[in-house]
């Protein structure tokens, strides 16, 4: 559906006004320095969940695209559009049991020629599995009987084999256990059984994994969650082991959270595994990465270039991936949209002139050291990111090119326009 062709055709038609927008902010940032910014854009690669390629629904309804994947195969043929045009989407992420490979070589070659890789397998003891003997309604990991305990671990065991056979590093445990009405729980008991869970499932990691522990303040139980903020989940990284990290879901605070300190902290202690991106306005929103809080997304990736750049404790390379939810826009346009606000973000923490910062912070200058980053923050870096694409072989305008291709009356045509589960 989208070839190099295609995608050539495309870039030479907007090649003249893309190059003077180029040239014009080459001038402004130095040759160097744009150079710089260029390459590790074009470094950047996002994973992609194998549930965002379909619509996505609320409690009160979910309302087709059309066209949706309903196979493994078909989502990655999804990423493989979504990775052609951006050549930043070269990785998934899969969600066990939605997305059980049926036969692991052959997802494999399928997903490598698509230039996709395997990130983060995604356990899921959230919901109940037909034919499961036990049910999660009252918790997993930390659930009062351990006989459901175990089954949740097995579980974990289970999807970490599953991603071995893919060649996936690392699993993602994001646990929906919790409370909705005080008196229900008996907190610690709760934690002390989450830990001891986990401790088992992390002694079943191969040496080269990591585990990633994402916490959430509150639903789908709306008194207390097991794993409710980021030094829960630092404290059982801590418990679990070297390999264990803290995952950070923007959406999973509450409103007006400091993410960008939680992401500083985490970094200093060399425990920040990974990054799910969405934005949000009120909760657990799920919307298009920069939609709402653009600022905040820079902010963030402020002190992420500031960690990566400064590592003592020796921080993994993060995991980075969009956990969005589309539930009007064509999700393949919605995650496009995400990894553009992705970038963008990026570019601009990049063009933060950092030894004037630290020399503004020494002198307690405010006013300058908030000039600074509006400095960068103000900039408009999008045609960096557009030729960070341009130059790996992708779209200078990918939904430009996806919407001239009618990507999606093809998808339409061949998978028809009905509603096909995927999940969610
Ligand atoms: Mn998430």
């Amino acid at each position: 559906m989208i070839d190099t062709g295609k995608i050539n055709k495309h870039n030479q038609e907007i090649l003249s006004p893309h190059t003077k927008d180029l040239d014009y902010l080459k001038v402004k940032v130095g040759e160097d320095k744009s150079n710089e910014i260029i390459d590790k854009l074009r470094a950047f690669q996002v994973a992609i969940p194998s549930w965002a390629l379909g619509a996505g629904g609320t409690r009160f309804g979910r309302f087709s695209i059309g066209g949706e994947p309903a196979t493994i195969y078909e989502k990655l043929d999804d990423i493989g559009i979504i990775h052609a045009l951006t050549q930043s989407a070269g990785a998934v992420s899969l969600h066990i049991p939605w997305d059980i490979p049926d036969d692991a070589e052959k997802v494999k070659r399928h997903a490598s020629d698509l230039d996709i890789t395997f990130d983060a397998v995604n356990s899921n003891t959230f919901q109940d599995q037909n034919g499961q003997p036990l049910s999660y309604k009252f918790g997993s990991l930390s659930h009062v009987q351990k006989l459901t305990r175990q089954q949740a671990i097995d579980h974990n065991k289970e999807v970490i084999d599953i991603g071995r056979a893919l060649g996936s590093q690392s699993l993602t445990v994001w646990l929906a256990d919790g409370s909705s009405f005080p008196g229900q729980l008996n907190f610690r008991k709760a934690l002390e059984n989450t830990k001891t869970s986990l401790s088992e499932i992390y002694g079943h990691l191969p040496d080269d994994w990591k585990m990633y522990i994402e916490y959430k303040p509150y639903e789908p139980y709306f008194y207390s969650t097991v794993i409710q903020d980021w030094g829960t989940s630092l404290m059982l990284a801590e418990a679990c082991g070297d390999k264990a990290h803290t995952l950070v879901d923007l959406g999973h605070h509450l409103p007006n959270t400091n993410i960008e300190q939680i992401v500083a902290t985490l970094m200093y202690k060399g425990r920040l595994g990974g990054f799910h991106f969405n934005d949000s306005k009120y909760g657990d929103d799920d919307l298009t990465v920069g939609s709402i809080k653009p600022y905040q997304l820079f902010l963030i990736f402020n002190e992420l270039v500031y960690g990566m750049d400064n590592n003592p404790s020796n921080n993994p390379d993060l995991a980075w991936m969009i956990d969005a939810s589309h539930n009007l826009k064509d999700p393949l346009e919605d995650l496009m949209q995400s990894i553009d606000a992705i970038l963008i973000a990026y570019a601009q923490a990049l063009m933060v002139d950092r030894s004037s910062l630290e020399q503004a912070r020494e002198y307690n200058d405010v006013s300058l050291a908030q000039e600074i980053l509006h400095e960068a923050y103000r900039s408009d870096l999008r045609p960096f990111v557009r030729e960070a694409r341009s130059i790996a072989g992708g779209a200078i305008d990918p939904i430009g090119v996806y919407r001239k291709a009618e990507v999606r009356k093809k998808l339409i045509d061949k998978r028809g326009s009905g509603s096909r589960a995927t999940g969610l």
